[in-house]
């Protein structure tokens, strides 16, 4: 999978593709993933890329032109299945978003700052528009590693143990069980007897009921949207 992102905060984004699973997907050849400066697409001596708002108000807004230059230079050379806004007026990610997005074989991200980009290049360019929650960032930079990280840990080959990615939480739309390592008593806490008893259709069935439990008393709403 190639993923190209689009910023003015480039630096941000150097230090959360360099590390662990993320790296290891870049190493093996399964996601290459780049990042484009917007400035370098900037207008005239001071590479201007935003301005005040129409209307008035406070707060700039991206211009239209760099960001159109940038997307069509991209869209020149191969073709995106998705390009992706990342702003916090947009649907919440989710789980099966990144799952569907971790079939994709090129996507486009663009990131805002200040106020946001001219509407008419969400209008033009955009095919989908990603918040990662309902609290506001400084700019998409860290939303858009969010988002990264979320899908390249699903393509097939990334994550060693193929088990370990089904069984997350919000794979079936319910929180994780809880789990245990050794030692099996620490200072008086005891793991739980059946997960040392070895029968394993028994503990199954456990860290299902764990794992209802355990969504019901924190995210009922995961329940209930099914
Ligand atoms: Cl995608 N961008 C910004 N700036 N803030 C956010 C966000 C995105 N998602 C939640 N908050």
């Amino acid at each position: 999978m190639r993923i190209d992102i689009i910023s003015v905060a480039p630096n941000l984004l150097e230090s959360p593709f360099n590390h662990s699973i993320i790296k290891r997907a870049k190493d093996k050849g399964l996601a290459e993933i780049i990042i484009h400066d917007l400035r370098k697409y900037g207008l005239g001596n001071y590479k201007q890329i935003d301005d005040t708002q129409f209307g008035g108000g406070a707060g700039m807004v991206m211009m239209i032109e760099p960001i159109a230059n940038c997307i069509c230079k991209l869209q020149s050379e191969r073709n995106y299945d998705e390009v992706i806004y990342m702003t916090p007026d947009a649907k919440t990610l989710n789980q099966s978003t990144a799952n569907t997005l971790s079939l994709k074989e090129n996507i486009l991200i663009l990131t805002g700052h200040y106020k946001g980009v001219d509407q008419r290049i969400r209008d033009k360019y955009i095919t989908k528009e990603i918040s990662i929650g309902d609290y506001v960032l400084t700019g998409g930079e860290l939303a858009a590693a969010v988002l990264v990280d979320a899908v390249v840990r699903l393509i097939p080959g990334v994550i060693g143990d193929e088990q370990s990615a089904l069984t997350d939480s919000f794979q079936d739309n319910l929180l994780s069980p809880p789990v245990y390592t050794r030692p099996a008593n620490y200072e008086g806490m005891k793991v739980p007897d059946i997960l040392l008893s070895g029968n394993f259709p028994k503990i199954e069935d456990w860290r299902s009921e764990q794992a209802f439990k355990r969504t019901e008393q924190i995210r009922p709403d995961l329940i209930k949207d099914e």
